[in-house]
């Protein structure tokens, strides 16, 4: 069974293209936002992909789904993705309140794997949002995942995917007790970045202080 056999895929996979470049838009126009009126953003940079054809039946093979266009459109909610990178963890937070706030998009689940890591030390919150897709025929809700992690987090992710992947998943238990390891590496790299951040803006201001 392949996906371009259901009658009506390629309207739908549309759907979630046309539902993926709504959501870039406005996080690019919220990314613009922040700079110019803070001079700084919590979104380093942003990425957006279609989920593969193939992960798609491989993930409703696992969920002992039938492969119909209803079954994937009602549980496979992770089509549309977008990944937003940030510097630091509280950004990531800042982003998620302001998403909270938004009239134009509905979350419909958050996944917070940085408060609750995955036991192999995987980080990033995942949330399931609705975006709304105004058409001829009038408005759907769409799914889509945006997942939000720092540049360390995305560090040891991407990689880990790539050796994960690379070895069919099956990596010796002292590789996988260090890719853990790394995890925590990156956590702490994290922490650390924000310690010094702190640090340098108490610096500045007690340095403005001391001019008055
Ligand atoms: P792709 O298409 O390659 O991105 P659920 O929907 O809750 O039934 P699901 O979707 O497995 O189950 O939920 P989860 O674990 O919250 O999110 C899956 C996605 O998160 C993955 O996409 C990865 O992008 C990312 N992810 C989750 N766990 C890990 C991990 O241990 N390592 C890495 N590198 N990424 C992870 P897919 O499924 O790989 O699909």
């Amino acid at each position: 069974m392949e996906l371009k056999d259901i009658k009506g895929w390629q309207r739908t996979i549309h759907e979630y293209r046309f539902a993926l470049r709504e959501l870039e838009t406005k996080v690019m126009i919220l990314n613009t936002e922040w700079k110019l009126r803070d001079g700084y953003s919590p979104i380093e940079h942003v990425k957006v992909r279609l989920k593969e054809p193939e992960s798609i039946i491989n993930k409703m093979k696992r969920k002992n789904l039938q492969v119909t266009e209803e079954n994937i459109v009602n549980h496979i909610q992770d089509i549309a993705g977008m990944r937003i990178v940030c510097a630091f963890v509280k950004d990531i937070y800042h982003i998620i309140d302001h998403m909270k706030l938004r009239s134009d998009l509905r979350i419909v689940q958050i996944k917070d794997y940085i408060a609750a890591p995955k036991p192999n030390g995987y980080q990033s919150v995942h949330l399931i949002v609705q975006v709304p897709l105004v058409l001829s025929d009038g408005t759907r809700w769409v799914y889509a995942e945006i997942q939000l992690r720092t540049m360390a987090m995305d560090f040891w992710a991407s990689l880990e995917h790539i050796l994960y992947y690379k070895f069919d998943k099956r990596v010796p238990p002292h590789v996988q007790q260090e890719l853990t390891d790394a995890a925590k590496a990156a956590y702490e790299l994290d922490e650390k970045m924000l310690q010094l951040r702190r640090e340098i803006i108490q610096f500045a201001e007690e340095e403005e202080k001391s001019v008055v």
